[in-house]
């Protein structure tokens, strides 16, 4: 079993609601317990500003599956939530899960870098990490305390 961190982040049609409706649906994930889910945050969009808000988190998830099992089972849940990937990079999305930390991994492939290559440089990511794991290790990068300071947290709103 793997302990692994997966980033949930909406902006369109109800965003509250697909974020929800996903961490049930990583609650039924095959071969995977779900340990811990952050509170909602609204976050500023990153990448083109055209768009609305977004609503953002993180769940710890125990897993036997492989990461390229979790990533396929992860898009199938995106595909479930309306997810089109015809946008541009960054662009509005329905729903976006996101592997940040897959166990001790550091993965590099044509499909799945891991750790996610942008999660130290975001707020909405590191932020909700560090609420429910504050000692959590990032591989190749250290503890998530030593970067959030770093990071500008205006525009990051925690929902109650
Ligand atoms: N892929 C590679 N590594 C991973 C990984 N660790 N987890 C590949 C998931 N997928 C990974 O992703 C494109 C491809 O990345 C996948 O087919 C997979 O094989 P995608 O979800 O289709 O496209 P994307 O999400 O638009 O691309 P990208 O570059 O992953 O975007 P990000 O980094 O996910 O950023 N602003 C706010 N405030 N909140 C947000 O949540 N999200 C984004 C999207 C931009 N701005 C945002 C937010
Ligand atoms: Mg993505």
């Amino acid at each position: 079993m793997t302990i692994v961190y997966i980033g949930l982040g909406s902006n369109m049609d109800t965003p509250e609601q697909h974020i929800n409706s996903a961490i049930d649906s990583l609650n039924n994930l095959q071969s995977s317990r779900l340990l811990k889910v952050s509170s909602l945050y609204k976050s500023k969009p990153v990448g083109p500003q055209n768009q609305d808000d977004y609503i953002n988190a993180v769940a710890e998830l125990d897993t036997g599956l492989e990461a390229l099992e979790l990533l396929d089972n992860l898009q199938k849940i995106e595909v479930e939530h309306g997810r089109d990937r015809s946008g541009e990079r960054w662009g509005p999305r329905t729903l976006d899960l996101d592997i940040l930390i897959f166990g001790n991994k550091q993965i590099d492939n044509s499909r799945l870098n891991v750790p996610h290559r942008e999660m130290l440089k975001r707020a909405f990511v590191l932020v909700p990490l560090a609420e429910i794991n504050p000692d959590c290790e990032i591989p190749g990068a250290g503890v998530v305390s030593d970067h959030i300071y770093k990071l500008d947290q205006d525009g990051l709103e925690k929902l109650q």
